[in-house]
């Protein structure tokens, strides 16, 4: 079955509480101080079921100029809206303004209705009837149909109903949703129930049993009970006046304006970007930080306009602004609102929210202004890069982006998978869907290369940078996990290195770590102590107590710089030790001509253990060259 809301707008007394009576039979004036003083000061709720079996929920509003805040509370969330205006007085100052309201707040359909006709003549009703014609040409209301009627006498009345159901015939019903919202319009507490929050449900249904959160609180609940114009239900779904019981919610921590939503899937803000309009009829410009009342859904807050890009706004012109508010709001984009002044207290302007949850903006920055025009357009693509490009380290969730963007579920879906695809965004969790921009990943990887370098440079000697040190040169808001998510991106590509907690570039050769350089002190010493009688390998791996791996690696970067020399695998002297041993060989030779085993023996004073080695050495070195038993200067110096 179809169901739509219909709402009343008009000035007091022209007699849109006695139209909703003649129609559905509900008097809406529930308050004791309504039916004692005659006017409507809160909403009211009623339905009717038109002919042609579409349910039609009803909100009456007042039309006092003190409780403007209430009608738009009303009026938001509605399909269409019945424009009602009294014969005998015609078109009166919230006439005017419930109009531009209801323009504000995105209505598109309606009706106007011509009440008390049973107290003019015809001639003065075809005057007012023009006048009315005349008054809407240029609105939504232009070419709606105008229904005289008299809740007096009935007349006009079947008519007005035939008129309401033709319309809604005709009207699409909201569009599907995965987000269910309903923003409070009345909190209460029955007896033996506990407390009941009702409100149009603006989008996305829910069932009894869920778990809900009241936004801005966030204090989680079950749904107890649901209720549509007086019926109890399983299910609630968009376009339904509904009526929430919710378990050990005490009414004190609800207030009209808050939002029930599923768990985690609104953001509250303190600032909003939205497109603003100032209504030509405001007739004053305005300048930035002016304080004025901000109305969305049943909330209304108070808040300063920050003019991003101009001066000053003039009646008629619409601005990308931001609105910072005093508490915080649950809104997503495309959500409609109103502003009103202080003093006097009139609707100034409004439009509709583009970003629901943005970073503070400074004035006139051209980044900021190119961003506002990127998430403005209509392109789910453009909007998604746009956010996820701003964000940066901020992975945006998928629950981020459907208040962000206002896609449907399926349409959000598929532009991520196309995003995805091409690699413009990349996933970084696949449970939660989150999503970063691809540029993000780029400027980390080139800026994690720029950091190796830096230490490399510093630190020649150490293998390659701890990874809590690479971790601490970003800001905070680097998940750890997205900051190990895109290293092991960057290992992949062979980009950098990782062993155990450091990471190195491919170009850096290893030169000593930290904990090698003690090894490599005592290395020297034991060497130079030794001279030409030194450890084996083996003996030196035993006396240091440190792995062979070390022992080697360090005994060879030694060897690469130098300070010790190989002589095989086993035998290592210090550089020192050889060059003399050289020298004295050298000089032998050159005095002598010639020398044997025995007596480079005698020379070294070792075993020969070390002898045999250490003179093939200088036969491969070139100092020396064999022949038969004794060894000669291969060139003479
Ligand atoms: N004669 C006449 N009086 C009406 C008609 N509709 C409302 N009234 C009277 O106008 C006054 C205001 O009506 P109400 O429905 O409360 O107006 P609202 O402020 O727009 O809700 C009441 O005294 C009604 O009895 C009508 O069609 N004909
Ligand atoms: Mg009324």
């Amino acid at each position: 079955m179809k169901q739509f809301i219909l709402g009343t707008a008009g000035h007091i007394d022209h007699g849109k509480t006695s139209l909703i009576k003649a129609i559905s039979g509900y008097d809406t004036d529930r308050l004791k101080e309504e039916k004692l003083r005659g006017i409507t000061i809160e909403l009211g709720f009623a339905a009717l079921d038109l002919p042609g079996g579409i349910h039609l929920g009803i909100v009456d509003v007042p039309g006092h100029e003190k409780f403007v805040k209430n009608m738009v509370a009303g009026a938001s969330g509605i399909d269409l809206v019945t424009m009602i205006i009294a014969a005998d007085e015609g078109i009166m100052p919230q006439t005017r303004e419930h109009l531009e309201i209801c323009t504000l707040l995105g209505i598109r359909h309606g009706l106007i209705v011509l009440t008390k006709i049973d107290m003019v003549d015809e001639e003065w009703r075809e005057l007012v009837t023009e006048d009315i014609r005349e008054f809407v040409t240029g609105t939504f209301l232009e070419d709606a149909p105008l229904v005289p009627v008299s809740s007096i006498t009935g007349e006009g009345v079947p008519e007005l109903i035939q008129a309401i159901a033709d319309l809604c015939a005709g009207l699409a019903e909201r569009k599907p949703s995965g987000l269910f919202r309903l923003p409070a319009d009345r909190v209460f507490t029955m007896k033996g129930f506990g407390t009941v929050i009702t409100g149009t449900l603006v989008s996305g249904r829910i069932t009894t049993g869920e778990t809900i959160m009241i936004y801005p609180s966030m204090i989680t609940s079950k749904v107890r009970g649901l209720q549509v114009h007086d019926r109890i239900v399983e299910e609630a779904a968009a376009g339904m006046r509904t009526a929430i019981n919710f378990q050990g919610i005490e009414k004190a921590v609800v207030n009209r304006g808050d939002v029930v939503a599923r768990p985690d899937t609104l953001k509250t803000s303190f600032m909003l970007d939205v497109e603003l309009q100032l209504l030509k009829s405001f007739g004053k410009k305005i300048k930035n930080r002016t304080r004025v009342r901000f109305h969305t859904g049943t909330s209304e807050v108070p808040c300063h306009i920050l003019l991003l890009d101009r001066e000053t706004l003039d009646p008629g012109e619409t601005a990308m602004v931001q609105l910072r508010l005093d508490t915080p709001v649950t809104c997503v984009r495309n959500d409609r609102f109103v502003i009103r002044s202080y003093s006097p207290s009139r609707t100034l302007g409004g439009g509709r929210i583009i970003d629901p949850v943005p970073e503070k903006h400074k004035r006139f920055r051209q980044e900021t202004i190119s961003h506002l025009e990127a998430i403005r357009s209509d392109d789910p693509e453009a909007i998604i890069v746009a956010h996820t490009e701003i964000a940066g380290f901020n992975e945006l969730s998928l629950a981020d982006l459907v208040i962000m963007t206002d896609l449907a579920e399926n349409r959000l879906d598929s532009t991520l998978q196309s995003l995805l695809s091409r690699q413009i965004l990349i996933q970084t969790d696949r449970e939660v869907k989150r999503y970063i921009h691809r540029k993000t990943f780029e400027d980390f990887a080139a800026e994690i290369v720029d950091r190796l370098k830096l230490y490399h440079a510093a630190n020649p000697i150490k293998e390659g940078m701890p990874k809590g040190e690479l971790a601490s040169k970003f800001p905070p808001n680097l998940s750890i996990k997205l900051f190990n998510l895109m290293l092991s991106m960057m290992v992949k590509t062979g980009d950098i290195i990782q062993t155990d907690n450091t990471l190195r570039l491919p170009g850096h050769s290893v030169t000593l770590a930290s904990d090698q350089s003690d090894v490599k002190e005592k290395i020297i010493r034991i060497f130079n102590k030794n001279g030409l009688q030194p450890p084996t390998f083996k003996d030196l791996t035993a006396t240091l107590g440190v792995d062979p791996k070390t022992v080697r690696n360090v005994l060879m970067m030694l060897v690469a710089g130098g300070e010790m020399v190989k002589v095989n695998e086993d035998l290592f002297f210090h550089a020192d030790t050889m060059a003399r041993l050289k020298r004295q060989l050298v000089d032998y030779l050159k005095e002598n001509g010639e020398i044997s085993t025995p007596q480079f023996k005698e020379m070294t004073g070792t075993s020969r253990k070390y002898t045999i080695p250490l003179i093939e050495f200088f036969d491969t070195g070139n100092v020396t060259i064999r022949i038969g038993d004794i060894r000669r200067l291969r060139k003479q110096e």
